[in-house]
């Protein structure tokens, strides 16, 4: 007998998506959030179900990723930030805490968060992942975030 097997599909048609996206590093984040939204689009979901939230930081993610996980209104949940290294250790603080906060809410709610947060040491480090050399992070995240809500709606009608 054959094992079975269960995997997400890339199809975003009838889901909806929530995409919470940071304006500090706005040069970097719009990017990413152009890829998102590139993503979401190409896997046909209709644009009433994507809705665009803007936090102030990386540090305002988790409260917001909260907030519209516990409504239950969407299928998944898109993080969008970049956290760029500087001189002090500021960076560790902002980075560690959107990324294990993140990480909480998507187990404890059952929602699907996307961590599509860069965290790297230079501008331009960030700017190949958001658009250039190493693709676009935003992209990725959404589709990553379609492939588990599709894998949590196949497990839930098991
Ligand atoms: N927020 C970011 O998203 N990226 C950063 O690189 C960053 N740095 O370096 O400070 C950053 N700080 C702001 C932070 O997220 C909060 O918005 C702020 O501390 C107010 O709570």
């Amino acid at each position: 007998m054959p094992h079975n097997v269960i995997e997400g599909n890339l199809d975003s048609r009838g889901l909806k998506f929530a995409i919470i996206v940071s304006r500090f590093n706005s040069i970097i984040t719009e990017r990413l959030l152009g890829g998102a939204l590139d993503a979401l689009r190409r896997t046909g979901c209709a644009e009433g179900d994507i809705t665009v939230v803007h936090v102030p930081g990386s540090w305002e993610l988790p409260i917001v990723a909260r907030e519209l996980a516990a409504q239950k209104a969407y299928d998944g949940v898109i993080a969008l930030s970049a956290v760029i290294r500087g001189d002090t250790p500021h960076f560790d603080y902002v980075a560690g805490e959107a990324a294990k906060g993140l990480g909480q809410i998507a187990a404890q709610t059952g929602v699907p968060v996307a961590f599509g947060v860069l965290t790297t040491n230079t501008v331009e480090q960030a700017v190949d992942r958001a658009g250039a050399k190493s693709g676009n992070k935003g992209f990725d995240a959404a589709m990553t975030a379609v492939e588990m809500a599709n894998l949590m709606k196949q497990l839930r009608s098991k």
